[in-house]
């Protein structure tokens, strides 16, 4: 393989390219207007225009990416996560044409894609799953008796959604009937597809996946848990590595558990099992994704491999140089999703310039990002700036020095969720580990922000520090003056 094709934008373009051109790979990006000028752009060996800023006619146009793949003679693709990802006829359609995906099968994505039948596929392997209907429900009188039998409150779930898209709780049996029938008509017009399940809800679930790692040699590997409950609205914000409530023993089974469901579908590659954990640490598998993960910094730093080498080392056929007893936690990880967003206005996606941006550095401090000093975040795509991630000997150093890295991190132009990050690095609930997926509804407001902000001299010492280094621009910008350009228009992008 010496020439890949980056099907994406932003930190996990540049991500990707960086670990390409270390393993002696050229680099194709691709682009739209909107990002001419992005540093993942600059990064690359070559650069194509795929079209106007909107996805739709730019990073989603698979055949468009590949004819360029093909007349640039690229020897892979990789899809980064979001965008085309994990869609199976992008995949397939690239090996079609000759060219090497970077990821799983087409058939372990259509199989993973569908919760109905990742569930069907983990069953076969005995994987533990939370007790509820078996296939889809259609009619609700037959439903009745399975819910009285696991008890209410159960969840109702689309089985084409996902990432808690099309999903309802149902408290009492008077309401099931309804709500069966309003969940299908949901799924079919939100997915084109109306098969529903129900499962029994679990009230306060804590978000745990874990990495896996396979070969075309049938070596399949899991590479620890990462632990993401602090979530708003099925939007990760904060991930770490190890959990902090996980036994070695437990580990271990959740670990094999994993490596049975990417059996399961014969997956190949890099790929995710999410499961949720109850309060009694009971574990359940929910849904596999079959791409690299955001998060996925905060296994590298504990695990010591580069998740991007080993899949491009997968996708040309090598085996995994690594085995299951060779794989050791060192240390603990924790990644802060840095978002353009207003924590003090609902997370409100805010808009706006870079004016100030200065990265913070030193020990055990890594930043993926894909935006420079001065550049407009687009209003196109994911709100994302950049993920912070701090390493440490422990959960306790690691936690620390996010919070040194926050205050280290100059972002001005925009609101960021970094103060909310910070808030939560300093909560008593995370600090001893006693939090669920509820975290943020139960322990945030926006007033609890003004008690542990540090307070915005520093900003204006900033400020007065980047007119004086000769910024033309005399309309200093303050955080908050990108309230003003508020938009609904994101994109909601959720990975
Ligand atoms: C659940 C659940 C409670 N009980 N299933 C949401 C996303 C999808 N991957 C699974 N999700 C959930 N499934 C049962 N039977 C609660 C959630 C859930 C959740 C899970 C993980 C992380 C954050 C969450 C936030 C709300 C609900």
């Amino acid at each position: 393989m010496n020439k890949i094709l980056i099907a994406n934008r932003g930190e996990i373009a540049l991500r990707i390219m960086k670990s390409a051109k270390e393993m002696g790979i050229s680099t194709v990006a691709v682009y739209s207007e909107a990002d001419r000028n992005s540093p993942h752009v600059k990064y690359a060996d070559e650069a194509v225009l795929l079209g106007p800023a909107p996805s739709s006619q730019s990073y989603l146009l698979g055949d468009k990416i590949i004819e360029f793949a093909l007349k640039l003679k690229v020897d892979g693709i990789h899809p980064g996560y979001g965008f085309l990802s994990e869609n199976g006829a992008f995949a397939q359609a690239v090996e079609d044409a000759g060219i090497t995906f970077i990821g799983p099968s087409a058939d372990s994505m259509k199989i993973m894609g569908d919760k109905l039948s990742a569930k069907e596929a983990a069953k076969a392997f005995n994987i533990p799953l939370v007790p509820g209907t078996e296939g889809a429900v259609e009619n609700p009188a037959e439903a009745i008796d399975i819910c009285k039998e696991i008890g209410f409150p159960v969840l109702i779930k689309a089985s084409a959604g996902g990432g808690g898209k099309g999903m309802r709780i149902v408290e009492k049996e008077e309401e099931l009937e309804e709500q069966i029938h309003s969940a299908i008509s949901e799924a079919k017009s939100a997915f084109g597809n109306g098969a529903v399940f129900i499962e029994k809800y679990v009230a306060s679930p804590r978000h745990i996946e874990v990495q896996v790692l396979c070969d075309t040699h049938g070596n399949m590997v899991h590479l620890f848990e990462r632990e993401c409950s602090v979530q708003r609205r099925h939007q990760k914000v904060i991930e770490e590595a190890p959990s902090a409530i996980i036994s070695e023993q437990l580990r271990a089974e959740m670990g094999a558990k994993a490596v049975d469901v990417a059996r399961a579908c014969d997956y190949i590659g890099a790929g995710t099992v999410e499961f949720i954990m109850d309060e009694q640490h009971n574990f359940y598998f929910m849904e596999m994704n079959t791409r690299l993960q955001v998060e996925h910094p905060v296994t590298e730093m504990i695990t010591g491999i580069d998740l991007v080498k080993e899949q491009i080392r997968v996708a040309r056929g090598e085996k995994l140089s690594f085995s299951q007893d060779d794989l050791k936690i060192q240390g603990h990880s924790i990644e802060v999703r840095v978002y353009a967003e207003n924590a003090r206005e609902n997370f409100m996606p805010d808009i706006g310039n870079l004016r100030v941006y200065k990265r913070p550095h030193g020990v055990g401090v890594r930043v993926d990002d894909g935006f420079v000093e001065g550049m407009d975040i687009p209003i196109y795509y994911d709100p994302m700036i950049s993920k912070l991630v701090t390493y440490g000997k422990d959960r306790e150093e690691a936690r620390l020095r996010m919070i040194r890295a926050i205050e280290d991190y100059k972002i001005v132009g925009l609101s960021t969720t970094m103060e909310f990050a910070k808030f939560v690095m300093e909560h008593e609930a995370f600090i001893s580990g006693n939090f669920d997926t509820h975290f943020v509804n139960k322990h945030f407001s926006p007033e609890l922000l003004d008690k542990t902000t540090a307070g915005n001299e520093d900003i204006a010492a900033m400020i007065v520090a980047h007119l004086l280094a000769g910024n033309k621009e005399n309309k200093a910008a303050m955080p908050s003056e990108g309230k003003a350009a508020k938009t609904s228009k994101w994109k909601a992008n959720r990975v």
